[in-house]
């Protein structure tokens, strides 16, 4: 069976080259960010990424597996309503059926692998949902880390989540967890929090070694790279917590369960904060988008 990847043609030409990759999500996207903000940050995120690599937005359209959007095709993702979020259970089935989605960390690894892009940039990783314990909620993105050998760049993971117990099933599943150039693990919107991270590391080409020594080793799996918000960006832990916690009490007040529960309280979060969330999310991923570029970069060059 051949593999139905359409790469865009910035993409085409830079795996032609050999020229540095970023593989960037779409649920971010569609799930992520309102409409048209949403757009306006993609590209400029894809942008971000030019100063250094090519980016490359991952998608599927009409049973195509994208690798790297066309303007056109990011522009109609942006303001498509009703795309399916797909985690790595979903992707054969959407596009066995034709179908159109947004794909969320763990499917965008697992795209990026096949083409052969081992750095991807994104905000923050799914986790473990705090009352895990009752829910079972775990997002598929920790489980892709320990198997698919892709470097994430994110801002930590999101205090909607159970940090503590997210940072415990990354490192049962092996996956390096790296803050970068500072010892606390990132909270997302604040650049950090009262957890440390288990490994930290200053330096790209470093992370860009680490990367190329887990293949060298045999391991399976990728590593996450914890990047902080720039501090003129960060909302402080302290306001966030109390949003957080009424965001997550109308959740549980409305029944919202499954896929529905991330991109139900970021959209909450966003209102309780009066649009403020939704500035330090751009920041941050741009952020990232620009760590990425220089760890992708770093990677062809020591190949070379
Ligand atoms: N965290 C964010 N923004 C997002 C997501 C997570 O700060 O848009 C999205 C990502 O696509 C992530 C997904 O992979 O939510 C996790 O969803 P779930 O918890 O359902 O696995
Ligand atoms: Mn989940």
């Amino acid at each position: 069976m051949t593999l139905p990847l359409i790469l865009s043609a910035e993409v085409a030409r830079a795996r032609d080259k050999g020229a540095p990759i970023v593989a960037l999500e779409s649920t971010i996207i569609t799930h992520g960010m309102p409409h048209p903000q949403n757009l306006e940050v993609a590209r400029q995120v894809e942008d971000d990424i030019r100063g250094g690599a090519v980016p490359a937005t991952i998608a599927v359209i009409e049973g195509q597996l994208h690798i790297g959007l066309e303007p056109e095709q990011l522009e109609a993702l942006a303001k498509a309503t009703n795309v399916a979020k797909l985690s790595r259970a979903d992707l054969a089935v959407c596009i066995a059926r034709g179908g159109t989605g947004a794909t969320t960390v763990a499917a965008t690894m697992i795209a990026a692998h096949l083409a052969g892009i081992a750095v991807f940039a994104t905000g923050g990783i799914g986790g473990v949902h705090k009352g895990a314990e009752n829910s079972f909620d775990i997002s598929a993105d920790l489980m892709e880390l320990a198997q698919t050998p892709v470097t994430v760049v994110a801002a930590g993971a999101k205090a909607i989540l159970d940090v503590a117990k997210t940072l415990e099933v990354l490192e049962t599943q092996g996956v390096p967890v790296i803050a970068f150039g500072q010892d606390s693990f990132p909270a997302f919107w604040s650049a950090s929090s009262l957890l440390k991270a288990p490994l930290r590391m200053d330096d790209p080409a470093r992370i860009a070694a680490a990367h190329r020594m887990r293949a060298a080793l045999g391991l399976p799996g990728g590593q996450l790279v914890a990047n902080p918000i720039p501090a003129a960006d960060e909302i402080p832990a302290a306001e966030m917590a109390p949003v957080i916690a009424k965001a997550q009490a109308d959740a549980t007040a409305h029944g919202i369960s499954g896929k529905s529960v991330t991109p139900y309280l970021l959209q909450r979060i966003f209102e309780l904060t009066e649009g403020r969330s939704l500035t330090a999310n751009i920041a941050l991923v741009r952020n990232n988008a620009r760590l990425a570029a220089r760890i992708a970069a770093e990677i062809v060059n020591a190949a070379a």
